[in-house]
């Protein structure tokens, strides 16, 4: 199994961190997104969106999409509930996650982190300032009633979440008046074989 990845990145890290969890040994190919490495002929025909992370299993077969490969890799472990609206709700949140959560918080982060910031990215941040508190409410209000996202136990929906959320504030995000999200980030960084954002 090869997971394509970059250190720094969130949607990598979920799939570091269930591989980790799952015990599936893995090699890691560090990616330099910042200079384009996702971008060349032959990773693009691996991956045709040219992002990571891209897992190769040992078949040869790719797959993308941070979400899809942990899917993928959960199915029939613990990481993955049965019932199927229990796999639903995974799927409500880790698409939450991809279109609420992520192009907010995550691109926040990125920018801030990595590449310049132009006029336009600064109007574009305070935009999405806003949209990023919104999904953290959701977040907060979901975590009033429930320890984990889905099925009263932790499952890739957390990881999902988890992975752009405890480094929110690395992207302008003050988690001060999410006491529940904070609450939840230490029961997922406690959990069996749990990783840091920073281990390759
Ligand atoms: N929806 C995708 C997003 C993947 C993505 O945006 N990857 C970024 C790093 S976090 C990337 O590879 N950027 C390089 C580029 O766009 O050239 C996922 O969840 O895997």
């Amino acid at each position: 199994m090869r997971l394509y990845d970059y250190l720094p990145s969130g949607n990598g890290y979920k799939v570091r961190l269930l591989l980790t969890q799952l015990g599936i040994s893995f090699e890691r190919i560090e990616m330099d997104i910042v200079d384009g490495a996702t971008r060349n002929p032959d990773y693009l025909n691996k991956n045709p969106n040219g992002r990571i992370p891209l897992l190769e299993t040992d078949e040869g077969i790719h797959l993308a999409e941070s979400n899809a490969i942990l899917f993928f890799l959960a199915d029939g472990t613990p990481m993955l509930p049965d019932r199927s609206l229990d796999r639903a709700r995974v799927l409500q949140w880790m698409f939450f996650e991809q279109y609420s959560h992520e192009p907010n918080i995550a691109t926040s982060r990125h920018w801030i982190q990595h590449l310049e910031l132009t006029e336009e990215r600064r109007a574009r941040l305070e935009e999405k300032r806003a949209l990023g508190h919104e999904a953290l409410a959701v977040m907060e209000a979901h975590l009033a009633t429930n320890d984990f996202f889905v099925a009263r136990r932790y499952s890739i929906a957390d990881i999902a979440l988890f992975a752009y959320t405890h480094v929110a504030p690395e992207g302008g995000f003050d988690l001060a008046s999410y006491p529940r999200v904070r609450a939840w980030i230490e029961r997922v960084a406690s959990q069996l074989r749990h990783i840091p954002i920073t281990q390759g």
